[in-house]
């Protein structure tokens, strides 16, 4: 066992979110060209940076502040199927905004999952705040906000770090480097192609990361949010990752990246690459992945079946929520 406390059991178990994550993501795919889910926004690719990440945070107890990229992550927070599938279909009791956020827009008070902001970066800010507010609280808590590559242009990004570094704050930014933001590749973007050298400039650690791997992931997660509890502030994580479908459902990826790119990435899909590391390790059997399996099938199938059938918000509560009354 890794001296971070990774057991065989835990491994199985972010095996299991990831292999539903990917199942739940393939679903939307195809509720969405049937045209019965709306935009479709994918972990496809990132599971084993959320979900490894996610593992070495206390769910449900720390903050965590995602963005629309984060379906694994959530899932792996404490997110049922059915909810992700509520929220797909904007029923009323979607619990992540009641039917009211854009899509992959996620949120829980219950959970610890602070409201999606759709303008990217703009999350760095608020974990910022949400670690500055840990801090005065002596609550113990750290804030892990996820991020793509593209949004580190964005001036919230550093000036979050900046503001995280001074004030030494429990939080942990978390970047997902899939290379592209929607068209655009990460050359032209920035010089700088590890995301994790920017960390120098506000002088806090940048640790990068094989993203294809949730237990190295889990590792430098963990090694994070230790160093955040014993307070001695930020730190800044990059995961190198890729994403296998279009940016959402309204992208065509063949516009801007080839299909011999996009294969070579997916020999190392974590999904299988993980799976079969388990089973050469012998933490999963074959029968184990077979159970699984099926029983991702049926939870995948009711979460569609009951998300399709539930109510659509009543139009007449469409102020609740706008400034305040918090959902579950
Ligand atoms: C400030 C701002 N500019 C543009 C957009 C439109 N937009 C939404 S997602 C996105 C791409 C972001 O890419 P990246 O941060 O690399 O994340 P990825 O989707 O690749 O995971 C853009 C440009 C936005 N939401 N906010």
């Amino acid at each position: 066992m890794p001296e971070s406390g990774l057991t065989p059991e835990l491994m199985k178990e972010m095996y299991y979110v990831m292999a539903l994550s990917r199942a739940l993501d393939d679903r939307l795919w195809v509720l969405n060209r049937q045209g019965r889910a709306p935009t479709v926004y994918s972990s496809n690719g990132h599971e084993a940076t959320q979900v490894g990440s996610a593992f070495a945070l206390r769910r449900g107890e720390d903050w965590i502040v995602p963005y629309y990229r984060d379906m694994a992550l959530v899932l792996a927070w404490g997110m049922t199927a059915r909810e992700v599938m509520l929220h797909f279909f904007a029923k009323a009791e979607d619990p992540n905004s009641g039917g009211r956020q854009m899509m992959a827009h996620w949120g829980s008070g219950r959970l610890h999952v602070l409201s999606t902001g759709a303008v990217v970066a703009t999350q760095d800010a608020h974990a910022a705040g949400l670690a500055l507010a840990s801090k005065i609280l002596k609550d113990g808590r750290v804030s892990v906000c996820y991020f793509g590559d593209g949004s580190t242009s964005q001036g919230e990004f550093h000036e979050a770090l900046n503001f995280a570094a001074v004030h030494k704050l429990p939080v942990i930014f978390f970047n997902e480097n899939n290379g592209y933001a929607i068209s655009v590749p990460l050359s032209k973007q920035t010089v700088v192609q590890d995301i994790s050298a920017r960390a120098a400039a506000y002088g806090i650690p940048g640790i990068m990361v094989d993203g294809s791997d949730p237990v190295k992931v889990y590792e430098v997660t963990k090694a994070a949010a230790d160093r955040a509890r014993r307070g001695e502030g930020p730190t800044l994580i990059e995961a190198k990752t890729y994403r296998f479908v279009p940016h959402s459902s309204e992208d065509d990826d063949r516009a801007y990246r080839s299909r011999e790119e996009v294969q070579e990435h997916k020999k190392h899909d974590p999904v299988i690459t993980f799976a079969e590391r388990l089973l050469k390790d012998k933490i999963l059997t074959e029968a184990d992945k077979k159970a699984m399996a099926a029983k991702i099938k049926q939870v995948v199938d009711d979460a569609t079946t009951y998300a399709d059938k539930a109510a659509l918000p009543d139009p007449s509560t469409l102020g609740q929520y706008v400034y305040g009354g918090a959902l579950a």
